[in-house]
C-alpha cells in the first residue's frame, strides 16, 4: 500500500519531509499541498503532481489523502491536528504540537475521543542513533541509574525574529523531550541560569543560558542553550550514572589532517545533524500509518513538553527563580506506548 499524504504548511521542515519522502523514503507519496500562501503551496505540489487545496480543512477531508502532515506555523497546529483527527485520519505533526499546554490537552480529548492513537508529534531526536545507543546503555543497567545529564545546544545564529522565550520553547524543547524519554520520567522543576551574554546576539536575547530541570527522581538535568556560537551546530549530552558515563560523541563525518592541525567536520545545522534521525523517524511514521497503528511520540509527550516549556519561560522571563511543573496525571489511554522505530 501507498501511503497517499497532505501536507499543510511546507515550509523549510515541511520542504525537507517532502524530499525525503519523495526520494529516500519507502510506501509514501505526496499527493496534497495546503498553505496559507497560494502560490507557494503551487510551487512545491506541481513538480510532485500533487493536488494545491485552498486550505488545511479541504485537504483533510479529500479522499486522495490517507494521511496528514502538519509543518505550518505552531499556533496553526491545533486546528488541522484536531480535525484530522476528527477525519480519523493519522497526522504527523512537526514540534511544537501546539503553542500552549491548553491546546495540547484539547488535542488529547479529540484523540481520546476517536478512541485510538492517530498523533505523532515529530520530537526526532528520539530516533537519533547516538541518542538511541545512549538510552540502550542506560536501560541495560551496567553503568547504573542515572544522576545526572549535561547538555548542549548551539546554534551558530538565529535571526532577529528569534524571540526570548524560543531559548525554551523552540530550541531547548527538543532536550525536553529527549530527557523524558531518555530517563522515562517527568520533570517536577524547572529554572534557567543566565551567564554572561554573548555580543555576538541581539539585544533582547539572553545567549547563553543555562536550563535546569530536575526529574522525579532527581535527576538533574543542565541545558546550556547558546543559539549564537557561530562555530556551527553542536549538540551534546552526558549522562552521569552511579558506576559510568555515557555520552554522545564527537558529531564528525569525516576527520582530517593538514598544516592547520587536526580538524572535525561540524554539523551546520539540525537538518545536517539529524538527517539521519529524520528519516528513521519518517519512515517509522509511514510504516506505523501502512500498519494501522501510530506509534511514537504523542499527544501526551507534546502536552508535557509544553507544559516544562511553559514553566522555563517563566522561569526566564520573570526571574521566577525554582518553578514547579504541575501536569495531569497521565491518562490510561497514553500508557504502555511504545515507540516503532524503523531501521
Ligand atoms: C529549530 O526550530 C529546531 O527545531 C532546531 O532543531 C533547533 O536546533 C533550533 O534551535 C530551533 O530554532
Amino acid at each position: 500500500m501507498t501511503v497517499r499524504i497532505g501536507i499543510i504548511g511546507p515550509g523549510g521542515m515541511g520542504e525537507a519531509h517532502i524530499q525525503r519522502i519523495t526520494n529516500l523514503l519507502s510506501g509514501g507519496k505526496v499527493v496534497a499541498v495546503a498553505d496559507i500562501n497560494p502560490a507557494r503551496a503551487k510551487a512545491v505540489a506541481e513538480p510532485l503532481g500533487a493536488t494545491v487545496y485552498p486550505d488545511g480543512a479541504s485537504l483533510i477531508r479529500a479522499e486522495e489523502v490517507d494521511a496528514i502532515m502538519v509543518t505550518s506555523f505552531g499556533p496553526a497546529h491545533e486546528e488541522s491536528v484536531i480535525r484530522a483527527i476528527e477525519a480519523g485520519k493519522p497526522v504527523f505533526c512537526e514540534k511544537p504540537l501546539a503553542p500552549t499546554a491548553a491546546a495540547c490537552l484539547r488535542i488529547m480529548a479529540a484523540e481520546e475521543k476517536a478512541g485510538r492513537r492517530l498523533v505523532q508529534v515529530g520530537f526526532m531526536r528520539r530516533y537519533d542513533a547516538s541518542y538511541r545507543q545512549m538510552k540502550a546503555v542506560l536501560d541495560g543497567g551496567e553503568i547504573g541509574e542515572a544522576l545526572m545529564v549535561h547538555c548542549a545546544h548551539r546554534n551558530p545564529t538565529v535571526p532577529e525574529s528569534y524571540t526570548a522565550d524560543m531559548a525554551i520553547n523552540d530550541t531547548a524543547i527538543h532536550e525536553i523531550d529527549t530527557m523524558r524519554w531518555l530517563l522515562g520520567e517527568e520533570f517536577v522543576t524547572a529554572r534557567v541560569d543566565k551567564p554572561k551574554k554573548t555580543r555576538n546576539r541581539f539585544s533582547h536575547l539572553q545567549d547563553p543560558l543555562v536550563l535546569i530541570l530536575e526529574s522525579e527522581s532527581g535527576v538533574r538535568v543542565d541545558d546550556e542553550i547558546f543559539v549564537n556560537i557561530q562555530y556551527g551546530y553542536d549538540i551534546r549530552c552526558e549522562a552521569v550514572a552511579e558506576k559510568g558515563t555515557v555520552s554522545l560523541a564527537d558529531q564528525n563525518l569525516i576527520e582530517r589532517r593538514d598544516g592547520g592541525g587536526h580538524h572535525n567536520q561540524l554539523a551546520t545545522d539540525h537538518i545536517d545533524r539529524f538527517d539521519g534521525a529524520f528519516t528513521t523517524e519518517l519512515q517509522a511514521w509511514i510504516r506505523s500509518v501502512e500498519a494501522g497503528q501510530t506509534s511514537g511520540p504523542s499527544s501526551w509527550d507534546g502536552y508535557a513538553a509544553a507544559v516544562v516549556c511553559d514553566a522555563g519561560v517563566k522561569a526566564l522571563t520573570e526571574d521566577a527563580g525554582v518553578v514547579a511543573i504541575t501536569m495531569i496525571a497521565k491518562p490510561a489511554f497514553y500508557a504502555n506506548e511504545k515507540a516503532v522505530v524503523v531501521a
